[in-house]
This record gives structure tokens, C-alpha cells and sequence, in this order.
């Protein structure tokens, strides 16, 4: 595909979502060092159709020295259905946890935003220094919550997960999700890697893919437009693939 197509469905998007796009890449682009990830081929801009809509997929990926992969994913279905999908995986040689996010707009309205900084470490809880600057930020007013899925043990306390209901909701959840990636982009640049947890810190980024794997909301909007294998290998490899 023509970088031109692929560059289009952003301006289509939620305004919400087209923000949040804009400051994921402004910060990293910020922080990082950043160096193209190549995706399969075939999966880097994708088109598809579920119930008469049609359905695009549009990927942005990213490496640096600290991150493995990190992923931005922009996906549209026909006029229904708005979704951004982030996840930033660290190299197995930094104790960092994963940053991820997703938004689903439903016509005009987000119905579910979340974020977190997931620990992966055998203790599953964040380094002393996360821990710090993420309890400093100013407490958060939602009026909808949303109940955090039988999966959704992989997520630590900070994890936000609502319904933004308002616009200033809207605006409270595109601050946060800055300043959790400033907190994590600033930490990753100052982590030393730790060889020797290398293995302890793989088996936990395993359990967090396999957690997210189980979210059947994704999994049933993909085998809707793609069928069923193809879903899984779009699971498995682009959004909560692992290193060998
Ligand atoms: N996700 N999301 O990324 N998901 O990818 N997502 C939904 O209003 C897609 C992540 C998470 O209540 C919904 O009910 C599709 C990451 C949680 O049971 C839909 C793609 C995180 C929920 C989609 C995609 C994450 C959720 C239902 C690929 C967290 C609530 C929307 C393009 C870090 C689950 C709704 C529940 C929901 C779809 C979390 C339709 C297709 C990185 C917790």
C-alpha cells in the first residue's frame, strides 16, 4: 500500500483517538531513539469487511535501544467502530514494565479507554521509582468506571479503565496517558539493563500476552472481518507477539 492510503484513516478518526496518535508519536519521537520495526509483510496495512462495513487496519512500529517493539495500531470499521491500540514491549534485559493502551470509539462516543503500566517482574509490582512519580499525579475524576475483566490480572493499581463520559473526562484521559508515557519514556532512558533477570522478566511478559490473548472483544471483532485463523495469527504475532 501506498504510504498515502495508509496515511488517511488517522483524520477519520475519533478526535480523542487522533490526539492521543499524535502525542504517543510526539513523545516518543521526544524521548527515544527511535529505529523502524519491520511487521510481516502482509500485516503492516490491512483491509478487510465485517457486516457490510468495511474494516482497515493501520500500523505504526517502532524499536529503540530500551523497547523491543513498540506498537501503535489505528483501526477503523466502516462509520461504527473507532479503535487505538498501543503497546510498548521492553527488551527482556530491562526491568521496565508495558505500557498499554486501548480506546474503542462507538460512533461519537469512546465506550472504553484504558491505560496502564503493567509490571512484569516475578513480584509483579512496579520498580520503587514508578511507584513514586505515578502516586504524585493529582487523583483522577471519572464518573463511569468499567469493571476490569477475569484476564485483566496483569494490570497494577495505577490502570485506568472508564468510560470518559464528558469532554473534560476525555481531556483528564489524554493527560494521563501523557504523563504516564513521559513517566515510563524517562524511566526507560535511565534503566541499566539487568541480564540476569532476563529470564524472570520473559516469563512475565509471556503471561501478560497470554492475558491479553483472552480478551474476546478483540479476538471477535477480528474473526468477524478476517475469520477465524487469521485472527489468531494477527493476535499472536502483531499485537502480543513474543521474542523467541
Ligand atoms: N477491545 N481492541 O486493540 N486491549 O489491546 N480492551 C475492547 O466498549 C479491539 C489492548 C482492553 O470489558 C472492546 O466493551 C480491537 C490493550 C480492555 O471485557 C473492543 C483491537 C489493552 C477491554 C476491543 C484492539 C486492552 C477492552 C470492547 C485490534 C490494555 C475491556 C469495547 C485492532 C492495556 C474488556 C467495549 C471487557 C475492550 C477491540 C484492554 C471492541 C479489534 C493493549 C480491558
Amino acid at each position: 500500500m501506498p504510504s498515502s492510503a495508509t496515511d488517511s484513516i488517522r483524520e477519520q478518526q475519533h478526535p480523542l483517538i487522533q490526539k492521543l496518535a499524535n502525542s504517543i508519536e510526539t513523545i516518543w519521537q521526544r524521548h527515544l531513539d527511535l529505529s523502524p520495526y519491520q511487521l510481516p509483510e502482509d500485516l503492516g496495512y490491512v483491509e478487510g469487511r465485517l457486516e457490510d462495513e468495511k474494516l482497515v487496519i493501520e500500523n505504526h512500529c517502532y524499536q529503540t535501544p530500551q523497547f523491543r517493539k513498540m506498537h501503535m495500531e489505528l483501526a477503523k470499521i466502516g462509520n461504527s467502530l473507532d479503535i487505538l491500540h498501543c503497546v510498548m514491549f521492553p527488551r527482556p534485559e530491562y526491568d521496565l514494565p508495558m505500557f498499554g493502551t486501548d480506546l474503542v470509539g462507538v460512533r461519537q462516543q469512546i465506550s472504553m479507554a484504558v491505560v496502564d503500566l503493567s509490571p512484569v517482574n516475578p513480584d509483579r509490582t512496579l520498580p520503587a521509582l514508578y511507584q513514586s512519580s505515578l502516586s504524585l499525579l493529582p487523583p483522577l475524576e471519572f464518573s463511569q468506571a468499567r469493571t476490569i475483566p477475569a484476564w485483566g490480572d496483569i494490570f497494577s493499581e495505577f490502570c485506568v479503565l472508564v468510560r470518559p463520559s464528558s469532554p473534560n473526562e476525555e481531556d483528564q484521559f489524554l493527560d494521563r496517558i501523557e504523563q504516564y508515557l513521559e513517566i515510563h519514556c524517562q524511566q526507560a532512558i535511565a534503566t541499566r539493563p539487568t541480564p540476569e533477570k532476563q529470564a524472570e522478566i520473559l516469563a512475565g511478559q509471556h503471561h501478560y500476552c497470554n492475558q491479553q490473548q483472552q480478551n474476546d472483544k478483540t479476538r471477535r471483532v477480528l474473526e468477524k472481518a478476517f475469520g477465524a485463523e487469521w485472527a489468531y495469527r494477527y493476535m499472536t504475532t502483531v499485537l502480543f507477539d513474543l521474542p523467541d
